[in-house]
């Protein structure tokens, strides 16, 4: 398909909205009957990487010394035996030997960060789950906009992984500036993202980077309610954040 040259994507210095007409597809090392589109990496500044892996039948990923958090999309993958379908996400604390394949076809959101220790506080032990059983809560009392939470706020984890759930004509209450950067999957539906001085549309499959103190705030728009898989660095002191 051509479009002389056109697509939504834009790379700003503070933020990111890749769409899926630019999405290139490589391995990376270890993988096997899998490919990955990386959407966000340190070779930008962030301090986290995101890409979707997409396997055939029988994939695997090699394993990985870093935090890694699977969120499954489409299809099923086995996490060192346990079975996740979609929606069904995985915390793994890294530097094991924890196994991740798919019997089939999948399609998987792969949040993978270097943990910043905190003194005191262990690595967390490694963690399964399904986003069906994550209570909602409503943002600031508004009913019409639901987070969340996929991983608990406790310390131990030094980012969070949140689905946020907008009705249609619901928006973020304010436009938000802050210190953690974000990576974010569009799931569904769609509406209007604000990052810095710029308004985009969105829609499902989109990804979005958000450097730290990019200006955001998002309004969806449609018949049927917006939902995204968010990342954000959490629980550490900003001196920290950088080695
Ligand atoms: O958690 C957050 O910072 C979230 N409210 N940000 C966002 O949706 N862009
Ligand atoms: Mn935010």
């Amino acid at each position: 398909m051509h479009h002389l040259g056109q697509t939504r994507s834009a790379l700003e210095h503070d933020h990111l909205l890749q769409t899926p007409d630019t999405f290139v597809r490589a391995p990376l090392p270890g993988m096997t009957k899998a490919t990955a589109i990386v959407h966000i990496g340190p070779a930008r500044g962030a301090r986290f990487t995101q890409y979707t892996a997409e396997f055939e039948a029988g994939g695997t990923l090699a394993p990985c010394a870093a935090q890694r958090f699977l969120y499954v999309l489409d299809g099923e993958i086995a996490v060192s035996g346990r079975r996740l379908a979609a929606g069904g996400y995985a915390y793994l604390p890294g530097g094991d030997a924890s196994s991740v394949g798919a019997p089939a076809a999948a399609r998987v959101a792969v949040i993978e960060k270097t943990r910043v220790e905190l003194a005191g506080v262990p690595t967390p032990a490694m963690l399964i789950g399904d986003e069906s059983s994550a209570a909602p809560v409503a943002l600031n009392g508004d009913d019409g906009l639901e987070v969340r939470s996929l991983l608990p706020g406790e310390p131990a984890f030094d980012f969070a992984v949140n689905v946020m759930t907008y009705q249609p004509g619901a928006c973020l209450p304010m436009v938000e500036i802050h210190v953690m950067e974000h990576g974010l999957l569009m799931l569904a539906g769609g509406g209007v993202y604000r990052l810095s001085d710029k308004w985009y549309p969105v829609a499902a499959g989109d990804f979005i980077w958000m450097a730290p103190h990019c200006p955001q705030w998002f309004g969806a728009l449609g018949k049927t309610p917006a939902r995204y898989l968010i990342y954000k660095d959490w629980n550490r002191h900003p001196l920290d954040l950088i080695p």
